[in-house]
């Protein structure tokens, strides 16, 4: 069977755009979990992302649980710190923070994290995790204590990415950080989609389907949208 990155990558080959909606676990509630997984098979998503900068609650599993159940979509684990993988999920986002000079995000997590792993059928899928200003601290700035990347310098962003790729990421994902006032510069998405081979996520603040395809337009191959959905699960319907 197919992995997931490798969907990833034949979408990105054929020109197709791909979705996903991603599910904080604690931010949600179990009760409007079937609401919201029914609204989600209604929409153009292709994937879940499950996961956030810190999750205190214990739904993971349970979350994840209800998901396979009524959903065909692949799940996604996004974590914040390895207390968050389930088994349960299709797979996982190996994040390593590119943009901040935190070891801990970097690679301490990632240390932790492999035996865990490895006794799971978790799919890893390396990805060089880039977080750029946004307007407002987000809670990844803030959790993880780095310093995103600045708007204005487009260099400093594309020598990261490439850097990632030739650390052997297999995807980019470009994060202005859950609820951002302001997403990642479209003319970022641009020069970086057009320098680098590996597919392009991006994600943080896009508040409507003009922002997801305005993205697309300039070169992201998935966009990841949370807090529009959360704060709105009609946010798909037409
Ligand atoms: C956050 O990129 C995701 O990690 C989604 O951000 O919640 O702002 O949609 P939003």
């Amino acid at each position: 069977t197919i992995t997931i990155r490798q969907q990833i990558l034949e979408a990105k080959g054929n020109g197709q755009k791909l979705l996903a909606v991603l599910l904080d676990p604690d931010k949600i509630l179990l009760e409007n979990v079937a609401h919201l997984i029914q609204k989600i098979n209604e929409s153009p998503a292709t994937h879940i992302f499950v996961g956030g900068s810190i999750v205190q609650n214990n739904i993971l599993e349970e979350l994840i649980l209800i998901l396979k159940q009524k959903t065909t979509l692949p799940v996604v684990l996004f974590p914040g710190d390895p207390s968050q993988i389930s088994p349960k999920a299709d797979a996982i986002l190996f994040l390593s923070l590119l943009s901040g000079r935190n070891p801990d995000y970097l690679i301490e997590y990632q240390v932790q994290a492999a035996p865990i792993l490895k006794r799971t059928n978790l799919e890893v899928i390396s990805t060089g995790y880039i977080l750029i200003e946004s307007g407002n601290e987000t809670a990844v700035a803030r959790v993880s204590k780095t310093k995103p990347l600045s708007r204005e310098n487009l260099d400093l962003v594309l020598a990261t990415a490439q850097a990632g790729q030739m650390l052997g990421n297999q995807l980019i994902y470009l994060e202005a950080g859950s609820g951002a006032k302001q997403p990642v510069p479209l003319e970022m998405i641009k020069l970086i989609s057009q320098n680098i081979e590996i597919p392009i996520i991006v994600g943080g603040g896009i508040a409507d389907l003009k922002g997801i395809q305005k993205a697309y337009n300039a070169g992201a191959d998935l966009v990841v949208i949370g807090t529009a959905f959360e704060n709105n699960s009609h946010f798909f319907d037409l």
